[in-house]
């Protein structure tokens, strides 16, 4: 059975924010039995935790001899070893696995630059100034996916490892409430939340985090 790393004390209280919930999605989607192995902060900087990433961060995959990090190719590697994440067509997959590569390529990396600047610099004198900025750059991002996506219901045919990705990094908006701006990418977010595969895997995440405060 596979083995992943996640937080012990996730500083989001087991919201699903942290990204062992996108494998712990991808594995609930395919029905594939995992096994978690909680680290804390000081445990991902020594050696035993670095030898499996090399950056000391979770998630990390293990399953006999192949350790992986990044949870883009972790996904990727799930899917492509099972049925249900990517479209049999080759075409078709292709462009799936391009969405996957631009939830994390294009779109999350303005959305983590938001938060950051939120969560660490109120306190300096260019914050005011930069706030507008890093705000329009996501916003055009959403209108550019929202615009795509229009009426239909995933971004490639059936819902695909490119929808898990960019519904748990437009997840990220759920605290600033940008989202609300966008309808479309709203119901998309809730459609993804909806999927029982989602809501087991939220579940188990909510879960360890419930366990720790109570011991
Ligand atoms: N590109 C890597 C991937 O996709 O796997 C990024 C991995 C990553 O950022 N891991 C974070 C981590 O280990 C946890 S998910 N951070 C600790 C460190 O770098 O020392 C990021 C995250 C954490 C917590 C919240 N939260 O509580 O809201 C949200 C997102």
């Amino acid at each position: 059975m596979p083995t992943i790393t996640a937080f012990a004390n996730s500083p989001d209280r087991g919201r699903g924010q942290a990204r062992d919930m996108r494998l712990r999605w991808a594995f609930e989607e395919v029905g594939q039995p995992y096994d978690v192995r909680l680290v804390s902060f000081a445990e991902m900087k020594q050696p035993a935790h670095l030898a499996l990433h090399p950056f000391g961060q979770i998630p990390t995959f293990e399953d006999g001899d192949l350790v992986l990090f990044e949870t883009g190719a972790i996904v990727l590697h799930i899917a492509e070893h099972h049925d249900g994440l990517l479209p049999k067509d080759a075409n078709a997959r292709s462009r799936a696995i391009a969405w996957m590569f631009a939830a994390l390529n294009t779109m999350e990396p303005p959305l983590v630059e938001l938060g950051m600047a939120m969560l660490t610099e109120r306190d300096k004198s260019w914050y005011e100034a930069r706030l507008p900025l890093l705000t329009d750059r996501v916003r055009t991002r959403l209108g550019e996916l929202s615009r795509h996506l229009g009426g239909a219901d995933w971004l490639e045919g059936a819902f695909s490892a490119g929808d898990l990705l960019m519904v748990t990094v437009l997840r990220r908006l759920h605290a600033s409430r940008i989202l609300d701006d966008y309808p479309t990418l709203s119901s998309y977010v809730a459609r993804g939340e909806s999927r029982p595969a989602f809501r087991r895997a939220f579940d188990a995440q909510l879960a360890v985090f419930t366990a720790a405060s109570a011991g």
